[in-house]
């Protein structure tokens, strides 16, 4: 009988937590901090055609991007609510250039949070979907401020990761290496109710999420495999369906509940694609690993990289592990030996 129960995320985290004796628990309260900021962001958020937050503030980003009032409205509200929480030793988000040290007044804590405050951003204005992308890690150096070496890990380093998606219903998705579930929230309440347990992502899906205007400058192999996948072949279920919403939180939620890939190639223009390593595809990666996805660069596996920089791009191809797994071979140039038999969706 399917349980009715509702449970919030705070009940579920602590029930996690009373299964997992070994856990400190404390990284739970830097999670429900965000859970806290995303429900003071998604209040915004779900005004913004009404409250003088829509538009850009005519401000430029470190990404050379035009940042949107709610793009502060939401790095400021994440910044104010884990600042003063003394969980934190330090911060990497998005929207600053460099990372962003603990107050002076606030005691400094052991964990690390890298972030990408209100992703999907230029589609604000537009009304469709945005998110915000986190990912916790411990810190590695010994005391005082935290240091950019401690925002600097590679994904398989990290603790927790997730992300809230803002739209007709409001989600928290998280893992802690243990499945991801997923909350929904229920403004009625104020609570984020458990209502996706144990999120597992099809081992191959039908759909196929990237920006084809890109195609003339991609790589043969991408161009290929993109070719492949419309082919009409009812032995491999092909075509697949294209799906983009242009909101990387949106395309990767919807692909992760029914099978797909999502791809952002590096292409002649940009050799590393567009998306962040650091807080956004390390923490998607570690979600979909733990559904039962995969995620990787083209040849390696993205929880493996070792950023060098807060705002590296890197190539990202996330979904399904057979999807993952054809999309590899196409850009290695090993498509001739796919083994093409068909497919089961
Ligand atoms: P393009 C939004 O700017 C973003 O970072 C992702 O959310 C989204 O998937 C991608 O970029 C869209 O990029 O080049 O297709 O507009």
């Amino acid at each position: 009988m399917t349980d009715h129960r509702a449970i919030t995320l705070s009940q579920f985290v602590l029930q996690q937590e009373r299964e997992h004796p070994e856990a400190s628990g404390e990284f739970t309260s830097v999670l429900l901090d965000i859970a806290l900021a995303a429900k003071m962001i998604n209040k915004a958020v779900v005004r913004a055609g009404l409250a003088d937050v829509i538009g850009a503030t005519g401000d430029v980003n470190v990404q050379g991007e035009r940042v949107q009032k709610l793009d502060v409205f939401a790095h400021e509200t994440i910044m104010r609510v884990l600042g003063s929480t003394g969980q934190l030793a330090v911060v990497a988000s998005e929207e600053d250039e460099g990372i962003v040290p603990m107050p002076d007044d606030a005691p400094i804590g052991k964990y690390v949070v890298n972030f990408d405050p209100l992703d999907g951003s230029s589609n604000i204005d537009a009304n469709v979907n945005i998110g915000t992308i986190f990912s916790i890690l411990p810190r590695i150096t010994r005391k005082g401020q935290g240091t950019i070496e401690d925002c600097l890990q590679a994904g398989r380093r990290q603790m927790c990761a997730g992300y809230v998606l803002y739209g007709s219903s409001t989600m928290l998705v998280y893992t802690t290496g243990d499945g991801v579930h997923g909350f929904t929230y229920e403004p009625s309440i104020g609570e984020f109710l458990l209502s996706h347990a144990d999120i597992r992502t099809p081992k191959r899906g039908h759909i196929y999420s990237v920006n084809e205007g890109n195609y003339a400058r991609w790589s043969d192999g991408m161009k290929r495999y993109a070719d492949w996948l419309k082919v009409e072949d009812k032995a491999t279920d092909r075509p697949y369906s294209m799906r983009y919403v242009g909101s990387l939180v949106a395309d990767f939620h919807r692909n992760l509940l029914y099978g797909g890939i999502y791809l952002y190639p590096g292409d002649a223009k940009n050799p590393n694609g567009k998306l962040r390593l650091l807080y956004e595809a390390a923490p998607l990666a570690f979600v979909a690993e733990q559904a039962g996805g995969a995620a990787s660069d083209g040849t390696r596996r993205i929880m493996d990289l070792a950023p060098s920089s807060l705002h590296q791009r890197t190539q990202l191809f996330l979904g399904s592990p057979d999807d993952v797994a054809d999309c590899e071979a196409f850009l290695q140039g090993r498509h001739e030996g796919l083994n093409l038999e068909r497919r089961t969706l």
